[in-house]
């Protein structure tokens, strides 16, 4: 090929792949191993930092550890407020072990508001108004899970729910990625895979991202104050800003929590680099 119409072809390639998402915060909780309680909860990418709240976390080395128990004092990961309201297309994904069971209802993660309010610390809250979440059983069923995404904040926006069954085992960690993005009127559609397996395939949800009142970011904390938080360790969460198909998916998987694949702009701008580096070395 024309080094010339190669050029300009990784230029084009480059400005159509680019529109394509970008990983905008990546939790990795790598921290030195020890007491969590009150811990900065380190953005690596976006500096939206979050914080621990409550009692009895700690870090592992490279996970995030919460005891579970009453949302009252248990710890649970607090994020920054509108992570993902202000984007038209989400992928929340990570690498979580179920520790124990028992926990009523325990949340992977949970976006929203409680009250059509922000709580901070433990206890407070109520009924969960507006949210995201992904739980990690259906009542004490830790082989059962549940997606849903309600919009009642303010009341009369509907309800979405999306349910899985998948055989959990205490203290091995899984993946997860819940791919969410706005259909352009009004509604949205709803893409989840755990370990890879596609489980929820364009769920319908009649409302979009800009609708969620998403002022209680939480991991493993629940935006319905009766349930339980989460017993279990976050070793790796990334929030996109675009719905990952499953070949992204299923790369990210491969790649693990301690590996960012490179974005297809970023493949393609090195490799134009190097064609540039090729036609100067000729000369
Ligand atoms: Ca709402
Ligand atoms: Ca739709
Ligand atoms: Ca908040
Ligand atoms: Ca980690």
């Amino acid at each position: 090929m024309n080094r010339n119409i190669f050029l300009t072809t990784l230029l084009l390639g480059a400005g159509a792949l680019s529109t394509q998402g970008a990983l905008i915060h990546r939790y990795s909780f790598n921290d030195t191993a020890g007491d969590a309680s009150g811990a900065t909860l380190t953005d690596s990418i976006g500096g939206a930092n979050g914080i621990v709240r409550g009692d009895g976390a700690t870090f592992t080395g490279s996970g995030l550890s919460l005891p579970g128990g009453g949302s009252g004092t248990a710890a649970y990961g607090d994020l920054p407020n509108n992570l993902i309201s202000t984007q038209t297309a989400v992928t929340l994904e990570g690498w979580v072990s179920v520790n124990d069971g028992g926990n009523v209802w325990a949340r992977v993660f949970d976006f929203g508001s409680s009250n059509s309010a922000e709580v901070i610390g433990p206890g407070g809250g109520g009924v969960g108004t507006d949210y995201l979440l992904l739980s990690a059983a259906r009542g004490t069923d830790y082989n059962a899970q549940r997606i849903e995404v309600r919009n009642e904040d303010p009341a009369g926006g509907g309800i979405a729910t999306f349910d899985s069954g998948v055989a959990t085992t205490f203290g091995q960690a899984f993946h997860f990625a819940v791919a969410w993005e706005n259909d352009g009127d009004g509604t949205s559609t709803i893409n989840y895979w755990r370990d890879g397996i596609h489980l929820t395939i364009d769920g319908d949800v009649g409302s979009e991202l800009g609708d969620l009142n998403d002022v209680n970011n939480w991991l493993g904390r629940s935006n319905w104050t009766a349930d339980a938080n989460l017993n279990g360790t976050f070793d790796e969460f990334r929030i996109y800003d675009s719905a990952l198909s499953g070949a992204e998916v299923a790369a990210s998987l491969a790649a693990g929590p301690d590996t960012v694949i490179p974005e297809p702009s970023s493949v393609l701008l090195s490799l134009l680099g190097l064609g540039i580096l090729m036609r100067v070395r000729r000369r």
